[in-house]
């Protein structure tokens, strides 16, 4: 299976696989990892299965909760520092390591750690950041799939103003790739939304470079 970092000048129709072309990003978009059943279940299965916490922040000597609950999970030795806080993973969940199975046999890539976000309703979010740790190397290879309501993922620029913002609404059962640049080049949000929608999950897998250890300091929000 060709990686979708080198399928994003292809077009939609092979094997589901849509490149969005943009200045200094690679992006691929899957519509349908999973049937809408399969989505369903997932969501089901996630929403029990995963022991979900509301982390918290530290930004200016304050500690903030995040609009949102997470849970991470890592391979042995897989650490992550996010949002400084060190994260140490625990054991993979059957249907987080189902999705992982099936997110590889898409992309030809190994993934050896997974942050889960849950998103309640539309005050739920993540606001501005790229996935750009140390740890996770200079080009990012990041997989993220959705689950539950659509919701609009946002992409922008980090310097140039004239390229315009690139928004996906991510639909349950899709695969996101971020891969080459784009974490260095761009920024990216779930920004809230007014309309009603019911809960979201979004899994990122991620691999990390055990040689690194970072801890950042700039929140997501
Ligand atoms: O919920 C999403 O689609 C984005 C999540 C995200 O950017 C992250 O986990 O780093
Ligand atoms: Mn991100």
């Amino acid at each position: 299976m060709t990686s979708p970092a080198r399928r994003t000048d292809l077009g939609a129709g092979d094997g589901g696989w849509v490149a969005l072309a943009a200045a200094d990003a690679e992006l691929a978009y899957l519509p349908a990892l999973l049937t809408p059943e399969d989505a369903a279940l997932a969501m089901t299965a996630l929403t029990t299965a995963v022991q979900w916490e509301q982390h918290t922040v530290r930004i200016a000597g304050r500690r903030l909760a995040c609009p949102r609950l997470s849970a991470w999970y890592g391979d042995p030795g897989a650490r992550y520092a996010y949002s400084g806080l060190a994260l140490e993973p625990s054991p993979w969940p059957a249907p987080v390591a189902r999705l992982r199975e099936l997110v590889e046999s898409r992309i030809d890539a190994p993934f050896d750690s997974v942050l889960l976000n849950l998103y309640r309703d539309g005050a739920d979010s993540m606001g501005w950041h790229s996935d750009d740790e140390p740890e996770l190397g200079p080009t990012p290879l990041i997989a993220s799939v959705s689950l539950g309501a659509t919701r609009r993922f946002v992409l922008r620029h980090r310097r140039r103003r004239d390229v315009a913002a690139v928004e996906i609404a991510l639909a349950p059962g899709s695969l996101l790739v971020m891969s080459g640049p784009t974490q260095r080049a761009w920024r990216h949000a779930l920004p809230k939304t007014r309309r009603q929608v019911g809960p979201r999950i979004n899994l990122t897998f991620r691999q990390v470079l055990e040689t690194t250890r970072a801890v950042r300091t700039q929140s997501p929000g």
